[in-house]
Formats: structure tokens, sequence, C-alpha cells
């Protein structure tokens, strides 16, 4: 079991990934999809219903590309809880789809929030200039290095010595790539904010099909608003927030063709992307809410 009381180091999420996989083994596989650049396990969960049925839609759900945004990778844990442990009452959401869950994309990063710099953002591999780190936001091959990036390999938004130079970004297209067919909504939780962004991040041009993302943005904006009366922002990334490019929502939906890509910004907290322990269940379990309206929405349409 986890627990929504603290936050969980990177070793303790793969051991609640392991043990679920143990105990329910019908349902959860779990997967070691790559190493970090210091060679941790980066682990996905696959969660299905059991029914033996291969081949079924993906929704393909990622957190923590960012160290320090720490209630991403608790909001992550939250979802992998709720879709297995609570099946019973979530199982709709598993009939015609599997998730695939990837809850901390950065572990490097992760551990180096907790013992060291509690706003690191980036991942931790050296950059022959000075610095250590990349911005995986900005690492994505999709308009890489335009708008909203920055060359310097001491700023927080550094894109990389080249498009995909970190393990940890390549892991993510390998997986996206992989779903190409499949995967119907890439969903990657970020913090802070509470925004629903969708494509593009690179140009305040909007894609084709934005309503229909917009469509599931604003059913899990609707959701948490009425649950909680927590105002989400449904927008462009662009338009909405501010132009970044290189982010893993276009690439997922531009490049890997997800007809549903979208980055939830959760909430603060005190200070910023220090939530207290006592804000992490109240805002995973809001988060939820609105995760399973979207999610709703896709197995309804796709
Ligand atoms: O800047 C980012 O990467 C995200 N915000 S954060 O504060 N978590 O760093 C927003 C990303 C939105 N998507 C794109 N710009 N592609
Ligand atoms: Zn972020």
């Amino acid at each position: 079991a986890i627990s929504f009381t603290a936050f969980h180091r990177h070793a303790e999420i793969n051991a609640y990934l392991d043990e679920l996989a143990a105990a329910y083994p019908s349902r959860v596989s779990v997967q070691v999809a790559g190493k970090s650049y210091e060679n941790r396990d980066i682990k996905t969960i696959t969660i299905s219903n059991g029914d033996g049925r291969s081949g079924k839609s993906v929704i393909f759900l990622d957190a923590g590309i960012h160290a320090r945004e720490w209630i991403a990778h608790a909001g992550a844990l939250y979802v992998i809880h709720q879709l297995v442990d609570n099946f019973a009452a979530n199982s709709a959401l598993l009939k015609n789809y599997d998730w695939v869950i990837l809850p901390v994309v950065n572990p490097d990063g992760y551990e180096y929030s907790h013992t060291s710099n509690r706003m690191w953002r980036k991942t931790r591999k050296p950059v022959s200039s000075a610095c250590y780190g990349t911005d995986g936001n900005r690492n994505f091959d999709y308009h890489w290095g335009e708008v909203g990036t920055s060359s310097d390999s001491c700023a927080d938004t550094f894109k990389g010595e080249t498009a995909f130079s970190e393990p940890e970004t390549r892991l993510v297209r390998d997986l996206l790539l992989s779903l190409r067919s499949r995967g119907k909504f890439y969903l990657t939780l970020h913090s802070f904010g509470n925004y629903l962004l969708f494509p593009y991040g690179w140009t305040s041009a909007l894609p084709v099909s934005w309503r229909d993302i917009d469509d599931v943005a604003q059913a899990g904006a609707a959701a948490i608003r009425a649950a909680t009366g927590t105002k989400y922002t449904v927008g462009s990334s662009t338009n909405a927030l501010y132009a970044a490019a290189g982010g893993s929502d276009d690439y997922a939906f531009a490049v890997a063709d997800f007809p549903i890509s979208i980055t939830m910004e959760l909430p603060a907290g005190g200070t910023g992307f220090n939530p207290t322990t006592a804000q992490i269940l109240p805002y995973v379990q809001e988060t939820w809410v609105g995760i399973k309206a979207m999610a709703q929405k896709v197995v309804d349409k796709y």
C-alpha cells in the first residue's frame, strides 16, 4: 500500500508498483521501460481489467518530467491506486481501454530535489559547457529549440545539446511511438497553476481538431469545479500559459498521433511547488475527479 500523507521517494514508488503487480497479476504488470542517466529503473505500470483481450486502445499518463513538481508524482500514484485497488468502482474506464502509467519520468531530478535542491526542475546529466541537466519538456524533437527555450545549459529551460539528448525523454518518445495507433489520450501531469493545456505549445495557432481536445479538457474542468469549486483554466499551451516548444504534449499529438493530448498543471499549495503533506490527499482526490471525467469522455468517444 502507499499513503497520501507523505511524498514518497523513487524507490518506494517503484516498490509500490511491484507490490501491485504481485498482488493483482491478472490486471497489473510492471515494465522497466529503461534507465535514467544515473541508472535508476524507470518503470511503467500497465493496468487492464483482466479480460485477457489484447490490443485495446490506451490511455497513457505520465508525471514528473519536472523534478520539483511533487504533487504531480503523487497524482499519478493516486490514479494507479484508484484503477487498481478501487477497480470495481472504476471498471468502466478499463472496459475497452488499457492504461499505461509512468509516474516518475525523471527519477534523477526527483531524488535530487529530495536530497539537495528542492527547486530542481531538470534532468541530471552534466552538460559539456558548465551546468547540469536539461529541461525534459523542451527536449522533444518537434519544433525543438524554437520559442520559449534556452541554449544556456545553466537555465531552467535549457533545451538540451540536441533534441532527445536525455535518456528519459527518449524513453517517453519510444513509449509514445510504440502506442502510435492504440494511444488515444496522452495526459502529462505537472504543477502548478490549475491549467488544462492542449497543443500547441510552439505556436499560437491551434490544431484543426482543437475542439475535440477542448471538449475533453472542459469536461475535466467542469467536473472539478462541481466537486470542489476549484477553477481550472482551459486553453492551448501558448494561448493560456506561454509559448514553449519541444514539449512532450505537442510530440504525442503531432508525431505519435494521439488525438487527445493534455498537460494538467495541478494546484500549488503553500509555497508553489511545495504543498504541505496535509494538502496531498485533497489535491490528488480533486485531480482524480478531473482525470476520471476526461477519461470517461475519451472512452465514450474514441
Ligand atoms: O513549461 C512547461 O513545461 C509547463 N509548465 S511548468 O510550470 N510545469 O513547467 C507547461 C508546458 C505546456 N506545454 C508546452 N508548452 N508544450
Ligand atoms: Zn512542469
